[in-house]
C-alpha cells in the first residue's frame, strides 16, 4: 500500500511568506533559525534568496536536545563550510547573547554608511526566519528577557509579522514559521514531523513513530558510542535494535495501551519531543 507523501502548506504560511517579502526591504540582517536536531532538514531552499545582500546570522536552536559532543561536531563542520553557527538554547537563554552581538556587529557597518551621509544612526533591523516551531519566538523573548511574543509547544503559533525593539541597537521582526510549498524530500519531511516542526494535520502519527524508531536505529549504528538508545531502553524496557519499528510499536502498545498502537505512537513521539528519551540528534554532519 502506498501512503500519501507528507505535505503541509496552510494558508497562514502562504500569507506569511508574502508579508515577509514585503518586509525584507526594511531589514539589514536575517537571523536564520534551524533545529539543532535536524540542521539539514530545517534548511529552507529559499533562504539564500531572502538573504540577498543582507547579512545572515545562522542559529542552531534546541542545542540542549543534542549531546554536547555533537554540537562540537556541527560547529567544526560549519566552520569547514566557512560559516559560523551560533548554537542556542532559547528556553534557558544559553548562547542568545552571541546572536544579538552578531546581529549588532552587522549593523555597525550600516550605521557607518549612514553617518558618512550625515544621517543619524538607527537600530539594526533583523528578521527571524525558520521552519515552524524551531524556537524563533522563544529566542526573541529570551533576548528581551521578557515574554513579548507568543511561544508555545506546537507549530504555527506565530501568525503575523511583529516588530520587537530589543535595545537601542537592535530591532527584531518575529515571523511565522515558513516551509517549502512542496516537500519533495520525504525523508526530510518525516524528520520535520518527528521533531514537531510541521503541523500535525500533515501526517499520520504511526507512520511518523515508525520513522522515529528506524531513524534511531540508523543514527545509533552511525555513532554507537553516543549511547543514544539508553533512554529509550530504560523508559520502555524494549530494545529497538532487537526488532522492526512495527514490532517495537506493537510491543509498546501491548505493554502499556491494551494494544492501541495509535496511543503508543503518540506517546513515543511526545516523549522524544519533550526530551524524555535523552539528547538525541536525528542528523549528524556525515549523516544527512
Ligand atoms: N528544549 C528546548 N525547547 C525550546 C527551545 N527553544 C524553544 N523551545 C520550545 O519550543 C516551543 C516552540 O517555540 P516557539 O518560540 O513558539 O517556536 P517558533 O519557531 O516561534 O514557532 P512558530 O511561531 O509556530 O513558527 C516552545 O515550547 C519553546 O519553549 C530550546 O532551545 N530548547
Ligand atoms: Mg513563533
Amino acid at each position: 500500500m502506498s501512503t500519501p507523501p507528507i505535505q503541509w502548506y496552510p494558508g497562514h504560511i502562504a500569507k506569511a511568506e508574502r508579508d515577509l517579502l514585503d518586509n525584507l526591504k526594511k531589514v539589514d540582517v536575517v537571523l536564520e533559525v534551524r533545529d539543532a536536531r535536524i540542521p539539514y532538514a530545517t534548511r529552507h531552499p529559499q533562504m539564500q534568496q531572502w538573504v540577498g545582500s543582507k547579512t545572515r546570522v545562522l542559529v542552531l536552536n534546541r542545542m540542549d536536545m543534542i549531546p554536547t559532543s555533537v554540537v562540537q561536531q556541527w560547529k567544526a563542520w560549519f566552520q569547514e563550510q566557512g560559516e559560523t553557527a551560533y548554537f542556542t538554547n532559547a528556553n534557558q537563554g544559553k548562547g542568545v547573547e552571541g546572536v544579538a552581538l552578531a546581529a549588532q556587529a552587522a549593523g555597525a557597518a550600516m550605521n557607518q554608511r549612514r553617518c558618512d551621509r550625515g544621517m543619524l544612526p538607527r537600530p539594526v533591523r533583523a528578521v527571524v526566519i525558520g521552519f515552524p516551531n524551531v524556537g524563533k519566538s522563544a529566542l526573541i523573548n529570551r533576548l528581551l528577557k521578557r515574554r513579548v511574543v507568543e511561544s508555545a509547544r506546537r507549530p504555527g503559533v506565530t501568525r503575523q509579522l511583529r516588530w520587537v525593539r530589543i535595545s537601542d541597537q537592535l530591532e527584531l521582526l518575529d515571523a511565522p514559521g515558513v516551509l517549502p510549498s512542496k516537500l519533495t524530500n520525504q525523508q526530510a519531511a518525516l524528520k520535520l514531523a518527528i521533531c514537531d516542526d510541521i503541523g500535525e494535520a500533515a501526517y499520520d502519527n504511526q507512520r511518523v513513530a515508525f520513522a522515529l524508531v528506524e531513524r534511531l536505529q540508523v543514527v545509533h549504528a552511525a555513532a554507537p558510542t553516543l549511547g543514544l538508545l539508553t533512554g529509550l531502553r530504560s523508559r520502555y524496557n524494549l530494545d529497538p535494535l532487537a526488532m522492526t519499528s512495527e514490532t517495537y510499536l506493537a510491543e509498546l502498545a501491548a505493554q502499556r495501551y491494551q494494544g492501541d498502537t495509535e496511543r503508543a505512537a503518540r506517546q513515543l513521539l511526545n516523549d522524544f519531543r519533550k526530551g524524555q528519551l535523552g539528547a538525541i540528534p536525528l542528523e549528524l554532519p556525515d549523516l544527512p
